[in-house]
């Protein structure tokens, strides 16, 4: 009986708030793609900082930096989206992805909602430009690439092989070629299995993010607008994934974006809100906390005070 009023450690811990104040930075940014590059991590972001305010119609993209996730700093605005020259004049840039593959980095761009840019560097931090001239992925040209395809974000396997993910509404997957500069096949709808019915605000609309532990392939994603942060799991980085639960609830905004990363035994959950003095739906602002497991491989989800 006394063990009924015991708590495991992991239900203390999914009923212990996290403190809003985990903050990245005051300066407005979002959509986070974070990233540990030579011994630092990188969150490049949607740059909130200096758009109308009435809409999400940032021109660039801000980069943050950390040695040790406590002080941060802010490196500015770092690629504007004049980088594809290409993109049109009305283009908007929306959250990006990054990776480190072959002595490079990488950094997937959605210009404008209806193309995927990649831009490429020696160093994380500077130097991008665009060795393409054109869009890695467009719609339409791009069979099945879907109405807008946005929010791009690159796994890369155990086995080498890299993953794009992106897609509103329809959560899109395709295999990049070991260039990272040409897809390898056919752009293929992620199927997600599960979703409950009954909760019709329970289904895929953007940020979709891939990450793996112990073996398991985790996606992912929120439900649109506004965003609830949901994962299923599954055993191909290709799906289809089993639906399994919130990460972090609806917050008063009208987008959540996600990015999970991995790092000396601990796992981290960055999102963004709309809480900073000044801010609200289109000014945004960075926040992570630690993300913990079940023994189960279940995500414990996140309480935010
Ligand atoms: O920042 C513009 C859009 O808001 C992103 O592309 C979505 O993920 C949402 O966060």
């Amino acid at each position: 009986m006394k063990m009924n009023y015991l708590l495991s450690y992991s239900a203390m811990l999914a009923l212990m708030p996290v403190c809003a104040e985990n903050i990245v930075s005051k300066r407005f940014s979002a959509d986070p793609s974070v990233h540990f590059f030579n011994n630092k991590f990188y969150i490049y972001a949607t740059n909130d900082q200096d758009n109308s305010g009435s809409y999400w119609d940032s021109t660039d993209w801000r980069l943050f930096s950390s040695a040790d996730l406590k002080s941060w700093q802010d490196e500015g605005s770092f690629l504007d989206i004049s980088v594809f020259s290409w993109a049109g004049k009305t283009a908007k840039a929306w959250a990006p992805g990054a990776i480190e593959r072959n002595g490079k980095f990488y950094f997937f761009a959605p210009v404008g909602g209806k193309q995927i840019g990649v831009a490429v560097s020696d160093q994380p931090f500077t130097g991008f430009k665009d060795p393409l001239g054109k869009p890695l992925v467009e719609t339409p040209r791009d069979q099945n690439a879907g109405a807008e395809p946005i929010d791009p974000m690159v796994f890369v396997d155990k086995d080498d092989q890299s993953y794009l993910y992106f897609g509103t509404r329809i959560p899109k997957v395709v295999k990049l070629k070991q260039s990272m500069l040409e897809l390898n096949g056919e752009i293929q709808d992620i199927i997600i299995e599960g979703l409950p019915e009954a909760d019709t605000k329970k289904k895929y609309g953007e940020a979709p993010y891939l990450h793996e532990h112990n073996g398991v392939y985790y996606f992912t994603f929120s439900t649109g607008w506004p965003g609830q942060i949901v994962y299923a799991t599954g055993n191909n980085p290709m799906g289809p994934f089993n639906y399994r639960g919130v990460v972090l609830d609806y917050l008063p905004i009208s987008t959540n974006h996600q990015a999970i990363i991995e790092k000396d035994g601990k796992t981290y959950f960055f999102y963004h809100d709309g809480s900073l003095a000044g801010g609200g739906d289109h000014k945004r602002v960075i926040r992570f906390t630690e993300l913990h497991y079940e023994k189960d491989g279940s995500i414990l989800p996140i309480t935010i005070k």
